[in-house]
C-alpha cells in the first residue's frame, strides 16, 4: 500500500509513524509512507497557503491551489483522496478495515480554520474525522488514522491473530493484564490466573471484559 500525507507541519506527523509497528512496516516494504510539505506546491514567492475567510470571520482558510496540485501530481488510478477535518464522518475501526484495502491513500491534513470548499466539492473522495473533541491540528488526526490503517495490511503484525482479537473488532473490551511480581505493595494478582487452568481463566477473562465494557462502554453493548 502507498499513502501519502500533505501538511504544513510534517513533523508532527513524522515521529509517531516512524516508531516500533510503522517502522518496521516500512522497512518491509508493506507501506510506502511519504509525508509531504504542502507549502514545496506554493508558486508565489512568500510559500503562502492561506488566506482570510470570504464573508469575514476568525482565523484563516488554507487556499486550493496548493492542495489541487499537490494532489493532482501525487494521484493515479487507484487513489483515494482523504481529508482529515471536523466536518468529517467518524472515523472507526470498519473505516480503518476498508482504508487498508486502498491501493493508495492521499492523507489531506486541514489546518488553521479549515480549507476552501472547492477542495471537498472536487478534489476529496472522503471526509474524516477522528473523534469528537477539538484538536489544533489535522496532522495529529492523520497519524492516527494511518497507524490503525497500516496495522491492518497484511504481515504488519507479528502475531496474525492479534488484529481479530482487539476490543473493538470483538466490540467488547479486553480482560485486565497483570504481570510480575505477583504481589505489589500488598496488592496480589487474582489467583486464577496462576491457576494454570486454561478453562477458568478464559471464562473468568470474558466476565471481567463484559463487566469492564459496562462500566466504561455501555455504548458498546446496544449496537
Ligand atoms: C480533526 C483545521 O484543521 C483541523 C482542526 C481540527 C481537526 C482536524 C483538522 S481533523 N480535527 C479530527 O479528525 O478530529
Amino acid at each position: 500500500m502507498k499513502i501519502d500525507i500533505l501538511t504544513l507541519f510534517p513533523e508532527i506527523c513524522r515521529a509517531p509513524l516512524s516508531e516500533s509497528m510503522m517502522k518496521r512496516a516500512q522497512e518491509n516494504k508493506l507501506v510506502d509512507l511519504r509525508i509531504h510539505n504542502l507549502r514545496d506546491w506554493t508558486t508565489d514567492k512568500h510559500h503562502i497557503v492561506d488566506d482570510a475567510p470570504f464573508g469575514g470571520g476568525q482565523g484563516m482558510v488554507m487556499k486550493p491551489e496548493p492542495i489541487f496540485d499537490a494532489v493532482e501530481s501525487l494521484r493515479g488510478e487507484g487513489s483515494t483522496v482523504v481529508l482529515m477535518t471536523p466536518q468529517g464522518k467518524r472515523f472507526t475501526q470498519a473505516t480503518a478495515m476498508e482504508l487498508s484495502q486502498r491501493q493508495h491513500l492521499i492523507v489531506i491534513c486541514g489546518h488553521y480554520e479549515g480549507v476552501d470548499h472547492r477542495v471537498v466539492e472536487h478534489l476529496v473522495d472522503l471526509e474524516i474525522s477522528i473523534g469528537d473533541y477539538v484538536l489544533t491540528n489535522g496532522a495529529i488526526a492523520a497519524a492516527v488514522l494511518v497507524d490503525a490503517t497500516v496495522r491492518l495490511l497484511p504481515g504488519v503484525l507479528g502475531d496474525e491473530q492479534s488484529a481479530l482479537d482487539d476490543s473493538f473488532s470483538a466490540k467488547l473490551l479486553e480482560a485486565p493484564q497483570y504481570t510480575r511480581p505477583s504481589e505489589f505493595r500488598e496488592w496480589k494478582v487474582p489467583d486464577i490466573l496462576l491457576s494454570g487452568n486454561h478453562a477458568e481463566i478464559a471464562a473468568w477473562r470474558k466476565e471481567q471484559g463484559l463487566k469492564r465494557t459496562k462500566e466504561n462502554r455501555p455504548d458498546l453493548l446496544r449496537e
